[in-house]
């Protein structure tokens, strides 16, 4: 069985014929040019998979690489599986074309460790040639990753060199970190096969996640759903597969046809493919000229190649070095996964003689699907917040759950910040305890931004609805759900604004502090008496002298009154004389209402006896509800209008 320890993959790069498989034959006993064309043309065009044993005695993986140009794109397919590379040059041949592409696909692909094998030592003469070889390759390395890599020459035909060859190696595995395994099971499809009498076999290096015998998966595009019958990691069998490890799966439920390079296989509906996504691009330096907008190249990502254009989102041309925030535009959908990287090849004018060749990489940042503008601010600003939080997982997921236009349950946000839900748990837990974010209601979370940012898109419509309207004390909240979009995160930010002070209710209306719709304290204590009067009269409203008098004023400062609580939507005028509050107009639509669910029509006194008030209050009722479109008059009957028609559920 496999040993346990630290999960780490070798690769191989290098120019072609350098001795790369050479290599991880003297390496590993394992001839990984298994291919009839490869053996015929002596070179290596697939990946070739193998089990390295090191000093320990620990098995890890190594791939072999195809070094010829021709190949590039299988190269570019194994580099997104490694953490540490064997970078091979020749003593002999020295820095080539295929060295420096390698090179740009590897640093652009993100990978930080590695060393140098110095192959074909026992074609350098002497010793100054010796030394020569090893002072040229390290003034190409300089200002690389592998710039203080240790550079070991050796031999694989004679075998010189190979014991410090191997110190070094073992020195760098050493000191890699392993291969992360959290996360949302995904394997770029390495190559899908048919096993007569055993059933359909894929293999690949996990991305990230962790795959059991058991589990069910899902082949994205397609939506194909499989289930793990069995596997083998490095060639042995295994119950459980890793990120970073050489798994070959035995599926169920989906045709080997269908398992092709390019396509993922990933944990059950935790991807999808798009055509669109958003990344951060860098050209490389030796690009040498800024490329315009929308670009045509090949993208590799994962192990797919897929033509594209790309849309730069910041200005109108990209330079080299300088990272841009981009959208690459394919033209066949991919499962494409935040926090990817990817290679963009391309032919330029004035570079390898205008043939295709590695121009820039980037990293994924967004997986939108549609199409976004140039030179918004607000997308600049969102991708550049996700690219600084991508690497920071509560700084991720918190950033996902900003985002959000809506309070989220942690199964959605995990579905959107594309992690596993069991960790978005536990950050939401973290962020609730912090303060950032907040629980609107059971297993609804929204971000302490959103409400934020709900809370002052409410301040600024009141604060629009007094400059409209100065008499008035404030808004309706309906209204202002209308205007501001409502929704839960908008009774929050309502909430949060009462308590802070921010806004103030005045009897059925929102206003600003301070904002007293041009009236007094005093005004203040009137119009709510006012108010209160009218609700207790319910149906039968006293007039506004009688209220005047009652109350100690003027029938024009109580007309005044009654005209704020009309405005406000809390007092409706029925005629020049009948004001009535909202909620006895409310009762009295019920009482229409029924009536017209027993008969097609009625007359004025029987609303007045079903109501049990005076013609006095009835006359004026119907004739506004004649207004409204509640009721029709005819004669001295009504039949339905169109709202009553609406609310009774008739055409
Ligand atoms: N003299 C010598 N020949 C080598 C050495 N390594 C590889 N070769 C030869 O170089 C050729 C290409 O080697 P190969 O491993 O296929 O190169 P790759 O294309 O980088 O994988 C083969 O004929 C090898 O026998 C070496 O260290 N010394
Ligand atoms: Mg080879």
């Amino acid at each position: 069985m496999r040993q346990p320890g630290k999960n780490i993959m070798l690769g191989t790069a290098g120019h072609v014929d350098h001795g790369k498989t050479a290599l991880v034959k003297l390496l590993t006993g394992c001839d990984t040019d298994t291919l009839a064309a490869e053996k015929a043309r002596g070179l290596t065009i697939e990946l070739g998979f193998a089990p390295c044993q090191m000093a320990d005695k620990r098995i890890i993986g190594i791939v072999d690489m195809p070094g010829h140009v021709d190949f590039i794109r299988n190269m570019a397919a194994g580099a997104q599986g490694i953490d540490v590379v064997i970078f091979v040059i020749a003593a002999d041949d020295g820095v080539m074309p295929q060295t420096r592409e390698h090179m740009d696909i590897l640093t652009l692909m993100g990978i930080s460790r590695g060393l140098v094998a110095l192959t074909k030592i026992d074609l350098a003469k002497d010793d100054e040639l010796k030394a020569l070889a090893v002072e040229d390759v390290r003034s190409f390395l300089r200002g690389t990753f592998l710039e203080n890599a240790p550079i070991c020459p050796i031999s694989n035909i004679t075998g010189e060199g190979f014991d410090g060859f191997f110190q070094a190696l073992n020195r760098v595995v050493d000191a890699a970190e392993p291969h992360e395994h959290e996360g949302l099971f995904r394997l770029w499809i390495e190559r899908g096969f048919n096993v007569r009498g055993f059933g359909t076999v894929v293999s690949g290096i996990p991305t990230t996640g962790t795959v059991r015998v058991g589990d069910k998966l899902t082949l994205v595009p397609g939506g194909q759903v499989g289930r793990v019958r069995s596997m083998e990691v490095y060639g042995e069998p295994s119950d459980v597969g890793r990120a970073g490890e050489c798994v070959a799966l035995n599926v169920a439920g989906i045709e080997a046809e269908l398992l092709i390079r390019g396509n993922v296989l990933c944990q059950a509906d935790a991807f999808e493919a798009v055509s669109f996504f958003e990344a951060e691009l860098t050209l490389l330096p030796s690009v040498r000229q800024g490329l315009k907008d929308y670009l045509e190249a090949h993208v590799h990502i994962g192990t797919a190649e897929a033509m594209a254009n790309v849309a730069l989102m910041e200005t109108s041309e990209i330079v080299p070095g300088v990272p841009q925030l981009v959208q690459i535009r394919l033209r066949e959908p991919l499962c494409i996964a935040i926090g990817e990287r990817f290679v963009i090849r391309a032919s330029v004018p004035r570079l390898a003689d205008g043939r295709v060749t590695t121009v820039g990489g980037g990293r994924v940042l967004g997986t939108s699907g549609v199409r976004l503008r140039r030179k918004r601010p607000w997308t600049i600003q969102l991708l550049s917040d996700r690219r600084a939080a991508l690497d920071d997982p509560t700084a991720w997921i918190a950033q996902c759950l900003g985002e959000a236009q809506t309070p989220l349950a942690t199964e959605a946000l995990a579905k959107i910040a594309q992690r596993p839900a069991a960790k978005v748990a536990s950050v939401l837990a973290e962020l609730l305890k912090t303060g950032e974010a907040a629980e609107l209601s059971p297993n609804q979370f929204a971000h302490r931004r959103s409400v934020e940012r709900c809370a002052e898109a409410l301040i600024e419509a009141v604060k629009a609805f007094h400059e409209a309207n100065p008499l008035r004390m404030g808004i309706e909240q309906a209204e202002l759900a209308a205007r501001t979009g409502g929704g839960a995160i908008l009774d929050a930010a309502l909430a949060q604004c009462l308590a802070d002070g921010r806004l103030q209710r005045h009897g059925t209306v929102l206003g600003s502090p301070g904002q007293a719709g041009g009236l007094g304290a005093e005004d203040h204590a009137l119009l709510e008496r006012v108010e209160t009067m009218l609700r207790q009269a319910h149906l039968e409203p006293p007039l506004p002298e009688t209220m005047a008098e009652t109350l100690g004023q003027t029938p024009e400062r109580i007309d005044e009154i009654i005209r704020l609580l009309v405005d406000a939507g809390s007092v409706l005028r029925l005629d020049r004389k009948v004001a009535m509050h909202r909620d006895a107009v409310d009762a009295a639509v019920k009482v229409v209402l029924e009536l017209f669910a027993k008969a097609s029509s009625f007359e004025t006194v029987e609303f007045r006896d079903a109501l049990n008030v005076s013609r006095k209050f009835a006359v004026p009722l119907l004739d506004y509800f004649d207004t409204v479109k509640l009721t029709v008059r005819s004669g001295s009957r009504r039949r339905p209008g169109v709202k009553a028609r609406e609310a009774l559920g008739q055409k």
